[in-house]
Formats: C-alpha cells, sequence, structure tokens
C-alpha cells in the first residue's frame, strides 16, 4: 500500500535485502542487529533530488490497531521503588517476549550442514590466500540429557593455523581449549533445549585477521526416549551484579530462578535483614522482587535459596551483595553540568536507561541524572519493540515514567527514534514491502500524538547512511527507496509543527565517505524541502580518537547548510589501555568543538555511569560502576564551562 503522490519523483529500484540474514539467523543474533551493511547507490546523486513529497490521509481502518484504552498503564504502586516525587505507572498483562531469533526448524536441520559465510576484506585475493575453515563438521542430534560434543578442527590452505571464537554459546555449554589447536564445544542438553539450536564458530585467517569464515553447526535436541534419564541438577537464579546503593534508598532487585530442566523453581530469602522481603512481580508472578531499605553504610550479603519444582529437597545457594555507602559520598563538587552548559549556550544531558527506578541503585541514579541534566534521551524505551511488541499491542508505561521523571526534573526530552532500521519487533520485519510506509506512518503517528507535548526533539530518522557511503540498506529503505525519509519527516512535521527535527547519524565526526554521502543526501533532502531541522551527531568514540580539526569541519558544513547540530549520544571508549585521564582530554576536546561552532546547541552523552553503558566493558563514560567521577567528569564541567 502506498499513500504517496509522487508522480514526479524518481522510483528507486533496490536489490533484495539479502545482507547479513542468513548469517545473523544462523548465529543467533537478530539480521535487524547488523550496523555493517553494505550501501546502496543512489543512481544520479548529482542529478534531480525528485520533489516533495504529499502526504495522504492515513488509511481507515489503521493497518494495525490503534493504541486503546486497553494498552493505558494503570497506577504502580504495590512494590518498592526509587521514585518519591512523581506517580509510575506499570503496563498490564503478561510480559511480551519477542522471539528476535528466528526458530529453526527440522527442515532446516535437513538441509545439511549450512554453507560457511566468508568475509574477505580489502586487499585480500582468494585465489592467492584461501579462507580458513573447519574440518569435518556436520549437523549434530542428540537426545535431551545427553552431552553434545563437537571438536572444531580449523585449517588454513596455507598450511597455517587459524584462529577461532565461538558466537555466543548454548546456555550452560563451554567451548573448550584442547590444546591442539582445536577446540570443542561442550553441551549438556536438557528438556528446555528441545528443538533445533545453532551454533556458530568464526575462523580467522593466520594472516589477516578481518578474513574469516563463520561456519554454523544445527544441534537437534530431541525428546528422551527415557525421561528419567535426564538428570536433575539444582536450580539457581541468574546472575545479580554486586550494585553500590545510597544508605536511606529504597533498592529493587529482580530475582529469576532458572532450572536447565525448564521448570521454575521456588525463590527464598535465608535469614533475611529486618527490612528485606520478596514480593511476586505483578506481571511475572514467577519473578521474585527483593525489596531492602539498607539504612546504614556496610556490606550486605542476601542469601537466595532457589528450590527445585520437581524435587523440594534439591536447592540452589546465591547470594546477592549490596555495597552500601553515605549519601555524602555521592556528592561532587562544583556546579551541575546542565546549569555550567547553559552558561555557556547549550544544553547538557543524557540518555536515561529504563526502568532505572527499578533497579538496586535507582535512587543515586535518579538523583544524579536529575540534578545533572537539563535534557534527556530514553536510551530504549521509545524503541519500536519497547512500545509497540505485537501489532495493536503497546506497551507505553515505561516511557510514560521517563516522561515523568523528565517533567519532575524539568527536563526537555527527545524522542528516539522513530524510523531506525534495528529494535524492532519481529511482527514489523516481517511486513509486506507495500505495507510498510502505512506501518512506519501509522508508528509515528502513534508515538508523536501521546508524547509530542513532552517531546522537544525528535530522531526522526536514525542511523540511514552507510558506513562506507550511499544509503543503508534497510527494510525502509526497500519499501519506499530514500522518500521514506521524506515520508517520516513530513508526517512529524505533520504532528508537531514546532518540534525541532532531526537526522541521527554515527561515524560522521570524521572525514570519509560516510559523511560525503551524509552530506549529499542532507542536499537532496533540502532540495525536495524535507523538513530536516538538525543533525546528530552521536559520537560513540574511541580513547584514540583524535580527529578534533575533521569533526570542526564537518560540524561547519552542517552549519552552513542552515542546519542546527545536537551531539546526541557521546561516550568515548577506553581502548588500547588508554588512561582515564586520555578520555578525559577526548570529553574536554569535544566539548571544545561544539562550543566552538555556534550552530550546536545541544550535546547529550550516552548514558553517565559505566553500570549502565552498552560498551561498559570499556568504560566509556564519566562516572565509574559505583558512581565515583572520573577525570572525564571535571574535563566536561571545566570544558562545559569555557575553561
Ligand atoms: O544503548 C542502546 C542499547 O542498550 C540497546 O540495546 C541498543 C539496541 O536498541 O541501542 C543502543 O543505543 C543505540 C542508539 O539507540 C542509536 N545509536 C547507537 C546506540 C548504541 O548502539
Amino acid at each position: 500500500m502506498s499513500l504517496l503522490r509522487t508522480s514526479a519523483a524518481r522510483s528507486l529500484r533496490l536489490p533484495a535485502l539479502i545482507t547479513g540474514i542468513l548469517f545473523g539467523v544462523l548465529s543467533g543474533c537478530s539480521s535487524s542487529d547488523d550496523n555493517d551493511d553494505p550501501g546502496v547507490d543512489i543512481p544520479g546523486d548529482s542529478g534531480d533530488p525528485g520533489t516533495t513529497v504529499v502526504l495522504e490521509p492515513l488509511p481507515n481502518p489503521p493497518l494495525t490497531e490503534a493504541p486503546s484504552a486497553d494498552d493505558e498503564p494503570v497506577p504502580f504502586d504495590s512494590v518498592f521503588h526509587t521514585v518519591t516525587d512523581y506517580a509510575l505507572v506499570r503496563d498490564t498483562g503478561p510480559r511480551i517476549e519477542d522471539d528476535i531469533v528466528a526458530d529453526l526448524t527440522e527442515a532446516d536441520y535437513a538441509a545439511g550442514l549450512p554453507e560457511a559465510v566468508i568475509t574477505v576484506p580489502a586487499g585480500v585475493d582468494p585465489a592467492i590466500n584461501g579462507a580458513p575453515y573447519f574440518e569435518g563438521l556436520s549437523n549434530v542430534r542428540v537426545e535431551a540429557g545427553q552431552l553434545v560434543d563437537i571438536r572444531y578442527v580449523p585449517r588454513d590452505p596455507e598450511g597455517e593455523l587459524p584462529g577461532m571464537f565461538p558466537q555466543g554459546l548454548p546456555d550452560g555449554a563451554t567451548f573448550d581449549d584442547n590444546f591442539d589447536g582445536t577446540k570443542s564445544l561442550r553441551w549438556q542438553t536438557y528438556q528446555a533445549d528441545l528443538g533445533v539450536t545453532a551454533f556458530t564458530v568464526v575462523a580467522v585467517d593466520p594472516a589477516n585477521s578481518e578474513y574469516r569464515s563463520s561456519q554454523t553447526v544445527l544441534i537437534a535436541v530431541d525428546p528422551p526416549s527415557d525421561p528419567a534419564s535426564v538428570p536433575n541438577i539444582a536450580p539457581s537464579i541468574l546472575p545479580i551484579a554486586r550494585y553500590t546503593v545510597r544508605a536511606g534508598d529504597p533498592v529493587s532487585i529482580f530475582i529469576i530462578g532458572t532450572d536447565r530442566n525448564g521448570t521454575v523453581p521456588s525463590i527464598e530469602l535465608l535469614d533475611p535483614p529486618a527490612n528485606a522481603f520478596l514480593t511476586p512481580d505483578e506481571r511475572t508472578p514467577e519473578w521474585q522482587i527483593l525489596q531492602a531499605v539498607p539504612e546504614t553504610a556496610g556490606t550486605i550479603t542476601f542469601d537466595v535459596l532457589t528450590r527445585d519444582a520437581d524435587d523440594p529437597a534439591l536447592t540452589g545457594l546465591d547470594q546477592i551483595i549490596l555495597d552500601v555507602l553515605e549519601p555524602a559520598e555521592f556528592e561532587r563538587s562544583g556546579d551541575r553540568l546542565k546549569t555550567i552548559a547553559a552558561g555557556s549556550g547549550i544544553e547538557f544531558g543524557s540518555a536515561i536507561s529504563p526502568v532505572f527506578y527499578m533497579q538496586a541503585d535507582g535512587g543515586v541514579y535518579e538523583s544524579i541524572a536529575g540534578s545533572e541534566f537539563g535534557v534527556m534521551t530514553p536510551e530504549s524505551s521509545m524503541k519500536w519493540i519497547a512500545i509497540n511488541p505485537l501489532p495493536g499491542r503497546f506497551e507505553f508505561a515505561d516511557m510514560d515514567n521517563l516522561v515523568s521523571f523528565a517533567r519532575a526534573n524539568a527536563m526537555k526530552v527527545r524522542g528516539h527514534p522513530l524510523v531506525w532500521h534495528r529494535s524492532l519487533p519481529d511482527w514489523v520485519e516481517e511486513t509486506a514491502v507495500e505495507d510498510r510506509e502505512v506501518h512506519m506512518r501509522e508508528y509515528i503517528t502513534r508515538v508523536m500524538t501521546r508524547y509530542s507535548d513532552d517531546v522537544d526533539y525528535w530522531d526522526v530518522i536514525n542511523e540511514p547512511v552507510a558506513d562506507e557511503g550511499g544509503l543503508r540498506d534497510s527494510l525502509w529503505l526497500e519499501a519506499m527507496g530514500e522518500q521514506y525519509m521524506d515520508i517520516a519527516f513530513a508526517q512529524a512535521r505533520e504532528l508537531d509543527p514546532t518540534a525541532i527535527l532531526v537526522l541521527n547519524e554515527y561515524d560522521i565526526g570524521f572525514a570519509g565517505p560516510k559523511f560525503d554521502a551524509l552530506l549529499s543526501l542532507l542536499d537532496r533532502l533540502r532540495a525536495r524541502e524535507v523538513p530536516v531541522d538538525a543533525v546528530g551527531f552521536q559520537l560513540h568514540v574511541s580513547s584514540n580518537f583524535d580527529q578534533f580539526d575533521e569533526l570542526a569541519s564537518n560540524m561547519a558544513a552542517i552549519a552552513e547548510r542552515g542546519l542546527d547540530i545536537h551531539v546526541t549520544e557521546l561516550d568515548v571508549a577506553i581502548v588500547d589501555d588508554d588512561s582515564d585521564q586520555i578520555q578525559a582530554d577526548i570529553y574536554r576536546g569535544i566539548v571544545e568543538t561544539c562550543l566552538a561552532q555556534s550552530r550546536c546547541k545541544v550535546l547529550q552523552s550516552w548514558g553517565f555511569t559505566d553500570r549502565y553503558s552498552f560498551r561498559t566493558g570499556q568504560t566509556p563514560l564519566y562516572l565509574d560502576r559505583d558512581y565515583a567521577v572520573k577525570p572525564a567528569y571535571q574535563a566536561l564541567q571545566e570544558s562545559l564551562g569555557g575553561n
């Protein structure tokens, strides 16, 4: 279904989406999480940009049901949380699990060992340097209760020994070094593992580590002929990290029991402190929420007993540990970042983690975020998969709560993202090409209608440019060509005439084909009068970033086009054992570059504590996991103030 009148617009015929799908499905990761799609060349880049789109009314009835009273969140007051100054809400009904990995079937198994997916980097000629491979593999079939044991023997046509690494492991499996150049997958299977599972190992060419062969093996686990033959092992809980919390704050910790045989263990607290207790989660009653108010500084250990559903005498024991600090330990000297930034004429803010108010350390998280930031982006709570996980089913509570948090702290909100190729529910990935335009417009309409009053900036289009230039091959591009952006921006403008509409992109802080492609895209959009107001520079950089001149000139090129610049997702991953001081210098350099550019109006980091970062292992933020300030925090204070 196409609702556009675009008679004069050029129609783009695009190649089908093939890249990544086989590999994505078989390796157990969603193809929508693939950030390496090759770019799609736009024919006649420099020629006629086409005409301005005119939106037709959306169909009535809609393609999928609009939000209704059934989707409205309800007050959430029966459990502890860290929020004191506004009311929380929760969604109703069971939690919706989106199965992001396509289920494999017996037919997949019967098709035999999948072909290896070979990645050939530029400059490698496979005729001269053959790809690494594995010897003697085949698909494997076992009965639940049996051990899967697959030996991986890597080979290289040139006779060297390739390295290898697994891509994810089945639950409970290990990938062991045999110390003879081979490795083995060892996986004790249970009833819960019934069905076909894919396991992928990547072989790495000895001469070029980017030259790789990904080999998937399919493992079929059949029902056991004798159920009693499956061992019953003790249950446990999903691991819970050690948290640092503030004395006096209410603490909530979700405890999820797990048993490899697929049953649900019961959960008890052994000798709990006086003010600690368990409450079942309202939506998933088999989960328990540990609630406590640690009043004094020190370390608290909770002993959690899990009891097997089939054999009550079979138990597991796990511990949850909290380090409790006095409130003064979390205070930061100097002025708050938003105040300092306002003095320099820009807004400072951060992404905010979903459901932070139900985390063990939610109290301290909230008080820091509430005081430091003038603008916030929901890190995940507004993604399609979060808001509209099934057709006609809407889960607004997490975003509603973040909006209440923003209001309570007089924070602006960046709506993020309206149109993206990732974090889509399966049902959207599976929509017919001819219906996608309407699905996209319906989604934009539903989200913006609900949140426009509270949202000042909308990341309308997220990550449309391919890493090597051209446009990113996505399901949106496949359906509408480049005009999906025109349509989305026009729709957003119609729904909110005053919001700042943003095109947000990563890896545009330095020169190269990606930035060039962005500029030419912006020029085409502008020629078609697409209402883009600002470009979002994500700036997920690393501690080896040194292209400040290129960043400045890229920002200048955007400014020259009459567009604002928002730094939307700044973080600085530490690589090569770099110091925290080097990281601080990069934060400083980026702030200075933004302040030197009058069109750079907003600067937001992608989180603020290393505990809640999508690249937590590379400690990219300016407070550490326990909320202690790092040198980068002081660098932000100084540089935002122009020092
Ligand atoms: O940080 C986000 C991470 O927690 C999510 O799992 C992921 C998928 O939704 O998205 C991350 O945020 C991305 C942002 O939305 C867009 N730019 C890149 C960010 C990092 O991947």
